[in-house]
């Protein structure tokens, strides 16, 4: 990896699946590990297969991919192999949000889960200096009573949990639904975030700060389409974790070019970016970043503030954050 700027830049990445760090080499390693068959002949059918007309597309290979995930060991290798690429390329902090609903369906249980992410997350940080929180995040297509019910079965793991999130097919799937378990997980003292405004309209953005209490919304860039939002969206300082390239890939804009991230910035907002998915979006965070410096010309002063902002609204203790700025 060049020493550059960018690479130098310490980076921390707000918006993860870690689910979506699956390159299509571990998914080979893992399906022949576990006798899990693929749809894909080989890895460069599976790259070539990462050819999304929106939102649900990609979702369809994302949990199609990791059915390859069976073991703790399993969770073990895809989070430290991922972890492995941050580090290399400038990454400081993960903050990764965690799919439990789409393990537990395939019978892999909570507790496998946590054993091999856990292990994960304390090699990145003794060998890598890699600081990681965890957000346990509810699929919104699915009722909102079994989100309750993971809650529930997150008791043992809670203190490994920085805050809730809500992620998946956003359309048909307001906030609003899941009011009941966001209260309840602030009451167990986690914080809130929500997946809000990529495909779904700028009331779901509302909704979720009003209903849910989110400090942070994931994506957000719908709110482009309502100045009142925009200006709340700058009054409160709320964060939004824009991820462009993941943006591109899902159709949510044509070219990077056209993205809003420049008139979310003029309108004052508080801006990160993240890589949301990269082994499916075609890059990691040093190359979320370096496209936009590409589209917008972005001066390194620019880029700097982007890093600095995601340092502040990390989930992390006030003593590694002052090591980070
Ligand atoms: C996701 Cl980009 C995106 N949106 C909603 N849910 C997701 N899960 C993984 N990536
Ligand atoms: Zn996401």
């Amino acid at each position: 990896m060049a020493d550059d700027f960018l690479t130098r830049l310490p980076k921390v990445e707000l918006h993860l699946h870690i689910e979506g760090t699956l390159e299509p080499e571990l998914m080979f390693a893992l399906a022949e590990r576990n006798g899990v068959k693929l749809p894909y002949s080989d890895i460069e059918a599976a790259r070539a297969a990462y050819d999304f007309t929106d939102l649900q597309s990609f979702l369809d290979l994302y949990f199609q991919g990791m059915s390859v995930l069976l073991t703790a060991r399993d969770f073990h290798d895809l989070a430290i192999d991922y972890f492995r690429r941050a580090a290399a390329e400038g990454v400081v902090h993960v903050e990764m949000h965690i799919d439990p609903q789409a393990h537990l369906a395939r019978g892999v249980s909570f507790a496998t889960i946590m054993e091999g992410l856990l292990a994960a997350c304390r090699e990145a940080r003794d060998e890598l200096d890699l600081s990681t929180a965890m957000i346990l995040a509810f699929l919104r297509d699915q009722p909102a009573e079994d989100a309750l019910q993971v809650l529930e079965q997150a008791g043992p793991w809670l203190e490994h949990f920085s805050a809730v999130g809500l992620d998946s097919a956003e359309q048909g799937n307001p906030p609003s639904k899941f009011r009941e378990v966001f209260h309840r997980a602030a009451e167990l003292g986690l914080a809130r975030v929500a997946h809000a405004g990529e495909e779904g309209p700028p009331t779901y953005i509302r909704e979720a700060l009003d209903e849910l209490d989110v400090c942070r919304i994931d994506h957000g860039v719908r709110a482009i389409e309502d100045v009142e939002l925009l200006e709340r969206l700058a009054d409160e300082s709320i964060v939004l974790t824009v991820c462009p390239l993941s943006n591109v890939r899902l159709k949510v804009v044509e070219h990077l070019e056209q993205h809003s991230l420049p008139r979310l910035i003029d309108a004052g907002l508080n801006i990160t970016l993240n890589s949301d998915d990269p082994a499916y979006f075609g890059g990691g965070m040093r190359e979320n970043f370096a496209a936009c410096q590409r589209a917008f010309d972005w001066s390194d002063e620019t880029l700097s503030w982007l890093a600095s902002n995601a340092i502040e609204a990390a989930f992390m203790d006030e003593q590694r954050r002052d090591l980070l700025r």
